[in-house]
């Protein structure tokens, strides 16, 4: 184990200077922009100097003393009523997290006068309790064990602004907690767990529910895509699948993707290659070369690899690498990679395995269950299963019953479907509709790649779309500052 600390509040600046060129706020499964934010310039972040708290390791066994240093971000500049104004916990999820991201959660603060704090997920990053993250020292790899990190760091940092501002005794501050994704989901859990500990939470494309076959998923890329670029993906799925079956070599080596020795990683990465593109709200650098192309005398297939080739790869900055089951079988934990950690979450914990639907499936039928258990066997061991039925047990699934919980989607985003889009009492959900509306595009904007400064919509084809959820989320965060623990509904 590395790093042993003992299990005391410490605050240590970090003296080396790590930014580790990742997106704060990754994407979901398989963080991109690792490539084209190794040059970003500071203001993707409004902070990215970090500080260190001692985390316990099990927070489910009162024996287990260990405890491992976890990092931190905190921006105080707009917190101008520090007894009184709000804490704004931005949750960091699968990937390293490397500040404090400029998204629309600052403009947020500024209106609101609040302080912003990061954790960065246990496993993540420079937060691994273990250099070598082999499966037996990736089992307090959880979302329920990241919640309680969440607990305790959030009343570490409400001593910590006591002391700062020589509070000895009164209320806490009004806290609220966000995530997109993956953290959105866990955002919605923190106050579905903790409600005493957070006033709200806003649960941008939150995957709140786990799905095993995630055939929505494959569906929502069909309907994002529209009849003529779906039939073109399909026609490139057809092709390739026969490729496949004569001259694997020839066609892995068009998509530059030779390494990649299995079948099933390199139909996964197809696949995955187009629903990104609907997921980060770049719909029309993927469908219209691709329908151009589907057409007498011009080839599908060379279309659909130099959109890989040069979008997927080059300017997205995804890599076949990240498909590959034998790199994710390495156990050595970097700071660049989160891919191994997020298959284990995967394969444990949520699945969203995205198998392809029995009918009209985008990607090949040969992306299914059995390629989703074989991965999760082959990388972390025989027997590795996800425990779905449990985690919605424990959770509740798109039925959470909380208060005050803003659900946030956007319409063209594939895991919608694992999130909540219904409003119901306390829980207010709205669908941000347009043409490239993606993944998180109410903080982040569209596309979300690149990463624009403070949300910026201008780019989203309705940006009042985005405009309204915002204006929605704010009267949310208003309401429940000025009221308290009234239950804010659309
Ligand atoms: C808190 O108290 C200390 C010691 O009395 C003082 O030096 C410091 O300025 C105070 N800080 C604030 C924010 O009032
Ligand atoms: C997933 O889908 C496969 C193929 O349709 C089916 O055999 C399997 O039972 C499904 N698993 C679950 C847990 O629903
Ligand atoms: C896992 O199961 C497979 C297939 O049943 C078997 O071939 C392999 O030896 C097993 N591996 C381990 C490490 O037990
Ligand atoms: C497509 C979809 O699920 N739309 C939902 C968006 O959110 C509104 C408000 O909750 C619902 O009424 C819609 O059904």
């Amino acid at each position: 184990m590395a790093a042993m600390v003992p299990l005391l509040l410490r605050l240590v600046a970090c003296l080396c200077f790590c930014f580790c060129g990742a997106l704060a706020a990754p994407a979901f499964l398989r963080p991109p922009l690792t490539h084209s934010l190794s040059h970003s310039p500071d203001d993707y972040y409004v902070t990215k100097q970090p500080f260190w708290f001692s985390q316990r390791l099990d927070h489910f066994a009162s024996q287990d003393r260990r405890a491992f240093p976890q990092r931190y971000y905190h921006f105080q500049s707009f917190f101008d009523r520090p007894h009184s104004g709000p804490i704004f916990l931005r949750i960091c999820g699968e990937g390293t997290c490397s500040g404090i991201s400029n998204d629309y959660l600052v403009v947020l603060a500024k209106q609101f006068g609040a302080a912003i704090v990061c954790l960065e997920h246990r496993y993540y990053g420079e937060s691994s309790p273990f250099k070598e993250l082999t499966t037996d020292n990736l089992k307090y790899l959880s979302s329920k064990q990241a919640l309680f990190d969440l607990a305790s760091f959030r009343n570490f940092y409400q001593d910590l602004v006591n002391k700062q501002f020589n509070r000895t005794t009164g209320e806490d501050n009004p806290w609220f907690v966000f995530g997109v994704s993956y953290p959105g989901a866990l955002s919605a859990w923190f106050r579905l767990k903790f409600p005493h500990l957070v006033r709200g939470s806003l649960a941008s494309s939150g995957v709140v529910l786990a799905v095993h076959n995630y055939t929505a998923f494959d569906e929502q890329v069909a309907a994002s895509a529209g009849p003529a670029c779906a039939s073109a993906l399909r026609e490139v799925t057809r092709r390739v699948d026969i490729e496949l079956a004569s001259n694997p070599v020839k066609i892995k080596s068009l998509f530059g993707a030779e390494q990649l020795k299995n079948d099933g990683d390199f139909r996964y990465l197809l696949a995955d290659a187009a629903a990104e593109a609907f997921q980060y709200g770049n719909p029309d650098i993927l469908c219209l070369p691709l329908v151009a192309a589907h057409t007498p005398g011009q080839d599908v297939v060379d279309a659909y690899a130099e959109f890989v080739k040069t979008f997927f790869f080059g300017t997205f900055g995804a890599s076949p690498q990240g498909y590959n089951q034998e790199y994710l079988k390495l156990t050595k934990s970097g700071p660049d990679s989160g891919d191994r950690q997020w298959w284990y979450q995967v394969c444990t914990e949520v699945a969203y395995f995205q198998v392809a639907p029995s009918k009209n499936s985008i990607r090949s039928p040969g992306v299914d269950e059995k390629y989703h258990l074989d991965l999760c066997a082959n990388v972390f061991g025989n027997g590795t299963y996800p425990e779905v039925d449990i985690t919605n047990l424990y959770y509740g699934g798109s039925g959470i019953t909380a208060t005050n919980i803003f659900f946030t989607n956007g319409s063209q985003d594939p895991w919608r479907h694992a999130s909540k889009q219904k409003s119901s009492p306390g829980e207010p959900a709205i669908i941000m509709t347009c043409h490239n509306c993606g993944h998180g595009s109410d903080l982040r904007g569209c596309p979300q790649s690149p990463f624009q400064i403070q949300g910026d919509a201008t780019k989203c084809a309705k940006p009042n779309e985005v405009h309204k959820a915002r204006q929605q989320i704010a009267e949310f965060i208003h309401m429940l500052l000025h009221k308290g623990e009234t239950t804010f509904t659309l």
